[in-house]
């Protein structure tokens, strides 16, 4: 029996992927909202701008959740909702998110608050470049400390920033999310300055004596070695240090690993250390380790480098960075693993993948681990009968969580699980082809057409699941 009583199977969300309601109620612009106006953006130039329209449709979604039995419930707040101008608290903005925690509440559902997931306020971006300028440490301490005023007694698990790993390089390294940069030296400096904004958030946390735990969802792809040849283990050891263990160190050690510093000097990349840098950092420890898990990423050294190699969004359904030549591709490679099947868009399935992100974790950091998002993103068919029969969906999931529960025998301690993502919605680069909920929202990129909801095949395997504490997969 692993799953301890009080564990939380749970679903994952994001403001700008779920919300809609773009400009009501005093809501300013977030740069995703300019982001996505501009032609060529994002898939189909799709928007988020209606996405679900979970604004006028929460209580529906969550009479929804209660019904699959839904334990918990992790979403974002809007920051530009709160404060359009990044600064000026918008009351109404504050009461939306207090009725939705209230009625998650109010149904049993344990509400796990994800403070920023992406949608920085397009204001901040053109005052000073965003988290490109140390002036948004406080301003992103102010803002989390609204929440934690208004919030602070009422959500047991906090997320501080969501992927800090994935906005700042497909931000500023990749150059396929706002500001849409490709420059490393750039990419370092923003990152660091999130670092600094996501201590502080932590320390102003403990400052004012909130009763609950905080901590970042990373997102990690454990890095494998494609081959046994030395070369190859030192190339994704590489990997492991400069894409996992430069975030995760952070968050819960206060301070980068070592090799990765050295390996970036050889690079000639440079972190910006400014006075005070360092005591900031160690005093933003997280309470737990958010993990992100959607698959593992093999390597090989720079050297043994192959042209078929399958990166990530390789699908015509998506847009996909054309960036070439980043400083690291002179350590390592991302290659092609026999082993593994891929999904439509090309990322691998490896629920084992799982199983070694939550073990990694747990030998380096002895952290507690709530894992924040997994799931498949799919097509799916409504039928004429409005069902889905997403067995693939069914399948993956499963062997996820037998791997979480593997895991656990292992010796990890793990709070809880939220899939991505319990309704369809909206994905960054992917429109609204790229499904991953358990409820089907009727739309597509042309239209948002009714936005009717059904219960998908594995709604009701996901019911029994929860029912069953994981004894019946
Ligand atoms: C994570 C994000 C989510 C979500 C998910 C699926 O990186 O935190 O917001 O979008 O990935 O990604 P995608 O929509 O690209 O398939």
């Amino acid at each position: 029996m692993s799953f301890q009583e009080e564990f939380l199977w749970g679903s994952a969300s994001a403001a700008y992927q779920i919300e809609g309601a773009a400009n009501l109620d005093g809501k300013g612009d977030s740069i995703w909202d300019v982001y996505s106006r501009v032609p060529g953006n994002t898939f189909k130039n799709t928007t988020g701008e209606v996405a679900i329209d979970f604004y006028h449709r929460f209580e529906e979604d969550v009479a929804l959740m209660k019904e699959m039995g839904l334990q918990a419930y992790r979403f974002s707040v809007s920051w530009p909702r709160i404060m359009a101008d990044g600064r000026t608290v918008n009351r109404q903005g504050v009461e939306f998110y207090h009725k939705v925690i209230d009625t998650l509440i109010a149904n049993g559902i344990t509400p796990i608050l994800t403070i920023y997931h992406w949608d920085l306020p397009q204001a901040l971006q053109d005052e000073y470049q965003g988290w490109e300028s140390r002036d948004i440490i406080d301003d992103f301490t102010r803002y989390c400390e609204v929440l934690f005023e208004e919030y602070g007694d009422k959500i047991p698990y906090w997320v501080s920033l969501n992927e800090q790993n994935i906005f700042t390089s497909l931000g500023y390294l990749q150059a396929i999310h706002p500001p849409k940069v490709s420059d490393f030296q750039r990419f370092v400096n923003a990152n660091h300055i999130a670092n600094l904004a996501n201590a502080s958030a932590v320390k102003k946390f403990r400052e004012m004596g909130i009763e609950a735990k905080i901590g970042a969802s990373f997102a990690y792809s454990p890095a494998y070695a494609q081959s046994a040849k030395p070369e190859d283990v030192i190339a994704a050891e590489d990997a492991q240090e400069l894409q996992d263990l430069f975030w995760m160190d952070v968050y819960a050690k206060g301070r980068y690993p070592k090799i990765a510093l050295k390996r970036l000097e050889t690079l000639n990349i440079h972190i910006d250390f400014q006075p005070g840098d360092k005591e900031l950092l160690a005093a933003g420890v997280c309470d737990f380790m958010g993990l992100n898990y959607y698959q593992s990423a093999t390597f090989v050294a720079a050297e043994n480098k192959q042209k078929t190699a399958q990166t990530g969004n390789a699908s015509q359904v998506s847009v996909v960075s054309e960036i070439s030549d980043i400083p690291t591709d002179k350590l390592f490679a991302r290659a092609d693993n026999e082993y593994l099947e891929m999904t439509d868009w090309n990322w691998a399935v490896d629920p084992n993948g799982l199983r070694v992100a939550l073990r990694r974790i747990t030998s380096r950091y002895e952290l507690p681990i709530l894992i924040s998002e997994n799931g498949l993103g799919a097509f799916d068919t409504l039928t004429e009968e409005g069902k889905v029969h997403d067995d693939y969906r069914i399948d993956f999931l499963r062997r996820h969580v037998e791997a979480i529960s593997e895991a656990i025998d292992d010796g990890c301690e793990v709070i809880g699980y939220c899939t991505w993502s319990c309704q369809d919605l909206f994905s960054w680069l992917n429109g609204y082809a790229k499904r991953y909920g358990f409820i089907y929202v009727d739309r597509d990129e042309e239209s948002a057409k009714e936005l009717k909801r059904y219960k998908k095949d594995s709604f009701y395997w996901y019911q029994k699941v929860i029912e069953t504490n994981g004894e019946q997969l």
